[in-house]
């Protein structure tokens, strides 16, 4: 009894998120651009990428795909842009010989955080502000150098488990890592960087975001 009603809850769910998939696939082509823009439905589309059905996760991460990743490349790269738009509250906000504090958020449609590079010395106590200020659910994991593809293909095969450990693989390049921070929502890390001199990455490992979710700290 109680399991048939949780089968017809969940093709409820299942038929409404194939309805909203249709009306999200239809703003993504045949407009021009401008109009196409203006009818992103951001909401929908994380909503989707929770969806039970794996046809509805799959064609929305393709969709979140050609937003981001494609189209980003079409209007000449994402780096010149995201120092345009580099907001003030981001970055490092002190700076004693005890501890650096850091604020890094995510940026508000545009699948980036407002930072993209670090540089702190090495064995330094260090405070991280994480703060999610999209629509959408976001990390963020400091890693070994070269390390990226490998954690974010890791976590791209864990399909809608990944959910339930924030799209965190078990692999021992990451240093640390924050939650799945949900929009709007915040944390804050406390790290001492690594005492070897480098280029660290950060990214955010949420299925096909790392493209261009990604920054360096270096520590020197
Ligand atoms: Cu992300």
């Amino acid at each position: 009894m109680c399991s048939s009603r949780h089968n017809d809850v969940s093709r409820r769910k299942a038929r409404r998120h194939r309805h909203q998939l249709r009306i999200v696939a239809a703003t993504g082509t045949g407009l021009p651009r401008h109009r196409r823009c203006n009818q992103r439905n951001f909401p929908v589309l994380a909503a989707l990428q929770k969806s039970p059905e794996p046809h509805a996760r799959n064609a929305a991460n393709t969709i979140q795909h050609l937003w981001f990743n494609v189209e980003s490349t079409f209007r000449g790269g994402v780096i010149a842009g995201d120092v345009e738009e580099k907001t003030q509250k981001s970055g490092i906000l002190s700076d004693t010989p005890d501890l650096t504090t850091i604020r890094i958020a995510t940026m508000k449609e545009r699948m980036m955080y407002d930072v993209k590079d670090l540089s702190v010395k090495p064995g330094k106590k260090v405070k991280l502000t994480f703060v999610n200020e999209d629509f959408m659910p976001h990390n963020l994991l400091l890693v070994q150098p070269g390390k990226i593809d490998e954690i974010a293909n890791q976590a791209l095969v864990m399909g809608a488990k990944g959910f339930e450990t924030g799209f965190i693989p078990d692999n021992k390049n990451i240093i640390w890592h924050s939650k799945l921070l949900d929009a709007g929502k915040e944390e804050v890390i406390e790290f001492t960087t690594p005492t070897n001199p480098g280029d660290y990455p950060y990214m955010c490992s949420f299925p096909g975001h790392h493209i261009i979710m990604r920054g360096m700290l270096h520590v020197k």
